[in-house]
Parts: structure tokens; sequence; C-alpha cells
């Protein structure tokens, strides 16, 4: 049977911190699915699609294997994408006390709901002080952000511009 984990967040945008969990799980696992979906506590910057095209953009840039899909989820919960696709474990990246308390949770309640079990992933401490909110803060004040992201999402920030 193929073990199949799906990495979620908002990714916006995807940074290089997302990119190391996303590539370290994806050796885990037999398919890995990056699912962007919305975070309705956070006011987004990109839309979803360009989130997606953003991390596809940037698998492909740094080689990873060819058992990562991207997509993204907007009707119901999260663990009903998992059942859809077979998938009986989230992965999520921890970098300090503040993510434990926010994801502990939603983890104990994603078992309850669907059987589907977290596994929480250290950093590399390379990226454990990057978040998309870094990101976004000090793009919108014009500043270098192309040490946190994939080259696509700079390139993508300064066109915008
Ligand atoms: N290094 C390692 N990990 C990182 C880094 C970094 N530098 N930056 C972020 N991460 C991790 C985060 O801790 C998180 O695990 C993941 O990457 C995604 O981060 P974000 O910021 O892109 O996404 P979030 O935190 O806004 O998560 C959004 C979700 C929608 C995934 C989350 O809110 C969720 O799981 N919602 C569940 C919806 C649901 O079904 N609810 C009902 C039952 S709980």
């Amino acid at each position: 049977m193929s073990r199949i984990a799906v990495v979620p967040g908002s990714f916006d945008p995807v940074t290089l911190g997302h990119l190391d969990v996303i590539e370290r799980a994806a050796g885990l696992f037999d398919e890995l699915h990056v699912l962007v979906v919305h975070n309705p506590g956070k006011t987004a910057l990109l839309p979803i699609a360009q989130r997606v095209s953003l991390i596809q953009e940037a698998i492909v840039e740094a080689g990873m294997p060819g058992n990562i899909t991207v997509t993204s989820w907007s009707v119901g919960l999260l663990v009903d994408y998992c059942t859809d696709v077979g998938a009986s474990v989230l992965v999520k990246g921890i970098r300090s006390q503040v993510d434990v308390a926010y994801e502990t949770p939603m983890a104990i309640v994603n078992r309850n709901l669907a059987g589907v079990e977290t596994i929480f992933m250290l950093p590399d401490p390379a990226h454990a002080h990057v978040s998309s909110s870094l990101v976004r803060q000090v793009a919108s004040l014009g500043g270098d952000v192309s040490p946190y992201v994939p080259r696509a999402v700079s390139a993508f920030l300064q066109s915008a511009d």
C-alpha cells in the first residue's frame, strides 16, 4: 500500500523553510501532496492559484523528486481532502513553542475526525526564523527577500512592485 502524506499551508508565499519541509517529507513517503489552503485568520497577499504555481516552479527549480503533487483545497475540512486522496498523515513544520501551541489542538482534532495522524518536523536551523508574514512585510517595504524565498517567488514579488 502506498504511503501518502499531505503538507498543508497558506504558502502566501512559499518560503525556503516550507521547501525544506516539503523536500524532506517527500523522501519519507511514496506520494506527497502539497496543499494550499485558505487560512481565514490571515489576510492573503497572493491568490491561491498563484501560490500553487509558485510552489510548482520552486519544486522544479530545486530539482525535487517526482512524487510531489501541488494543489489547493477550499471546500470543507482538511481531513476530507486526506480521505479523498487516501492520505493518512499530515506533515507540519514546527519552528517554536508558538507553532506547537497552534498545531497541537488541530492535530488532536484531525485524528479524532478521521484518524489522520500529524507528524511534526523540525526546521533546518538556517530557515527556522523564516515565515511568509516576514517575507510579505519585507517585500511590502521594498526590501530584498531573496535570502528567504525561492527564485521564482522573489522574481514574482519584484515584478509585482
Ligand atoms: N520552517 C519550517 N516550517 C515552517 C516554516 C519554516 N521556516 N514556516 C512555516 N512552516 C510551517 C508552519 O508551521 C505550518 O506547519 C506550515 O509550514 C504552513 O505554514 P503557513 O504559514 O504557510 O500556513 P498556516 O500556518 O497559515 O496553515 C494553514 C492551514 C490551513 C494548513 C492550517 O490552518 C490548518 O491546518 N487548518 C485546518 C483546517 C481544518 O480542517 N480545520 C478543522 C479541524 S482542525
